[in-house]
C-alpha cells in the first residue's frame, strides 16, 4: 500500500472517476485510503486510511476507519469507541451493514476501551448514535482476549452479522480452546 493512494469512483458511461477519500470540502487525505466496499444498498462507502486529516478526531497514522457517505459527501470516521473517542490503535478487519447505519471492526491487540486491556475486539459502530458496543464479549461479561475478526461481506441484507474469533471464553461450551469459531449476532438495520 505505497503512497497515499486515492480512493476513486469511475463512471464507466462518462469515462470519469470522483475521488471520494476527500473531505466535502475537497482536501485529499495526507496518508493512504485502501479497501473500499460498498453498502449493499450503495449509498454509502467503507474504506480505511492512515490519513490524520481526513476527520478532525482521528489525528494519528494509524489505520482508520471511515465511511463516505455518498448522498451527503460527509465523511464518518467509524472506528470510534464506547464513548464516542477515537480508537487510536489500527484497525484490523471491517463491514458496512446493508444500509449504511453500522459499522463492525476489529481492533489491533491493545486497546478496548477504558480501561484498556489485551485482545482483538469487535466493535460495532452506529451512525445514528456516533458510539460503538463491543461484540467480543466473553460469556462472563469480560472481554476476550484473542484475535477476532470480520470479514467484508460479514453483514446479511437483513441486519445479521457473522464474525470469527478464536477466544475459548466467548462459548461456555467452546472446548476447542482458541481454534478459531464463528459467531453471529443481529444489530438491525
Ligand atoms: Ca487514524
Amino acid at each position: 500500500m505505497p503512497g497515499a493512494a486515492p480512493t476513486v469512483v469511475h463512471d464507466l458511461d462518462t469515462n470519469t472517476a470522483e475521488i471520494i477519500s476527500v473531505t466535502p470540502s475537497g482536501v485529499f487525505a495526507n496518508g493512504s485510503s485502501d479497501q473500499p466496499i460498498f453498502s449493499d444498498d450503495g449509498t454509502a462507502v467503507l474504506f480505511f486510511s492512515t490519513a490524520d486529516n481526513l476527520h478532525p478526531d482521528d489525528t494519528d497514522r494509524a489505520y482508520s476507519v471511515y465511511v463516505k457517505d455518498l448522498v451527503t459527501g460527509q465523511i464518518i470516521l467509524a472506528s470510534r469507541d464506547l464513548n464516542g473517542d477515537s480508537i487510536p490503535v489500527r484497525i484490523r478487519s471491517a463491514a458496512i451493514s446493508a444500509t449504511g447505519r453500522y459499522v463492525a471492526f476489529g481492533t489491533d491487540g491493545s486497546y478496548t476501551e477504558i480501561p484498556r486491556s489485551s485482545g482483538y475486539q469487535i466493535f460495532l459502530f452506529d451512525r445514528q448514535t456516533g458510539r460503538s458496543r463491543v461484540l467480543s464479549q466473553a460469556f462472563d461479561g469480560g472481554r476476550v482476549t484473542n484475535r477476532s475478526w470480520v470479514q467484508p461481506e460479514a453483514f446479511a441484507r437483513d441486519g445479521r452479522l457473522v464474525f470469527e474469533g478464536r477466544d475459548p471464553n466467548y462459548d461456555v461450551n467452546d472446548l476447542n480452546g482458541t481454534k478459531a469459531d464463528i459467531y453471529l449476532t443481529a444489530c438491525g438495520l
